[in-house]
């Protein structure tokens, strides 16, 4: 059986199953049309795999921000692959590239997505921090919601003291999904809402604390150490924490999201990724440039501006996702 045939298998095996490739689906739809129009154009022109069909193919998946190094190694790969399985149709091919896909994100582990570093029967930190207007409020919403639903007991912490109306656009995500905001005035120092945030989860008895902060260039030194202050407490307050910093990048910024990623872990501990607007992008391959050429996990991607349009990242649901076009009967 054709790799993605298997994987449809997989995705059709159990309802939960199939509500979660179909919400990558619809998410990925604008880079599946893009991806899928192309190489279904590629395939039909060249029939034949040759050098020139490689190099054509390096072309469409650098534009999907898949990231030139990791192209490079990609088609390597691909017609090597293709040697070793005779593959003389191009058509063929459809089904080598997105085992490789799988692979190059998931490596051996397919089945493992890279869930939260959360704390048994102990208070979880979860620090979001990120550039101006990526998605972090809203991240910071979409998991408080998807973790009351599972029964722990959330609380958030309004640390971004410095945009105006973003502690009420927390407070606003506090009251639909139920949980309650720890919050100071605006202006005041993010450092000491953290503490107060702390105290509160501690006393409370809350399972997860999820902090928000301000949107900060990363080229702004004391913006980044204003972060380090804030991560400072935290620390200090309860050993071990934060036991997440999650970094919020926008997918629709495409290669910009990799430069900010290498400057943000020079600054603070990044433990994982939310790539959010994946819905708004034909450029969905950035999570695979993300996965090989920063070496941090991707924990959540952001398909909608929905509740709950926010899922574990699955590397095998998003390549189903792409290829779900091209799936062919056997
Ligand atoms: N389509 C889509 N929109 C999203 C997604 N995630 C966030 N947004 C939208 O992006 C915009 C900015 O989101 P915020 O959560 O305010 O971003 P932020 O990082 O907190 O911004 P600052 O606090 O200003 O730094 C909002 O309009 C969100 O609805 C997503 O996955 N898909
Ligand atoms: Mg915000």
């Amino acid at each position: 059986m054709s790799f993605l045939n298997k994987l449809k298998d997989k995705f059709t095996q159990t309802k939960e199953k199939e509500e979660v490739s179909d919400k990558y689906k619809e998410g990925l739809s604008k880079t599946r049309q893009s991806f899928s129009s192309k190489l279904n154009d590629l395939v039909a022109r060249y029939r034949k795999v040759d050098e020139e069909f490689f190099e054509d193919l390096e072309e469409i998946l650098i534009s999907a921000d898949v990231g030139v190094n990791t192209v490079m190694t990609l088609v390597e790969d691909l017609e090597m692959e293709a040697k070793r399985q005779n593959i003389k149709d191009a058509r063929e091919l459809k089904d080598v590239i997105s085992e490789k896909l799988v692979e190059i994100y998931a490596g051996d582990d397919f089945e493992v997505a890279s869930p939260l570093n959360l704390q048994e029967d102990d208070l979880s930190v979860i620090l979001f921090v990120g550039v101006n207007g990526v998605g972090k409020t809203t991240s910071i919403g979409k998991l408080a919601y998807q973790l009351s639903q599972e029964g722990k007991k959330v609380l958030l912490v309004a640390g971004d003291t410095f945009r105006a109306g973003a502690i009420q656009q927390l407070s606003v995500w506090g009251e639909r999904v139920g949980v309650e905001v720890i919050k100071q005035s605006e202006g005041s120092d993010p450092a000491a809402v953290m503490y107060d945030g702390i105290q509160a989860a501690k006393s409370r008895g809350a399972d997860v604390l999820l902090c928000d902060t301000a949107g900060r260039l990363q080229n702004k030194v004391n913006l980044m150490n204003e972060l380090s202050k804030v991560k400072r407490v935290i620390e200090r307050e309860i050993p071990g924490a934060p036991h997440d910093v999650l970094l919020v990048l926008d997918a629709t910024t495409g290669q910009n999201a990799l430069i900010q990623a290498k400057q943000f872990q020079q600054a603070t501990d990044v433990t994982g990724i939310i790539l959010t607007k994946l819905d708004g992008t034909a450029k969905g391959g950035i999570v695979l440039a993300i996965r090989k050429e920063l070496n941090i996990p991707v924990k959540y991607v952001g398909l909608g501006e929905k509740m709950t349009d926010l899922e574990p990242f699955d590397p095998q649901a998003f390549v189903y996702g792409l290829f779900s076009d091209m799936l062919t009967e056997e």
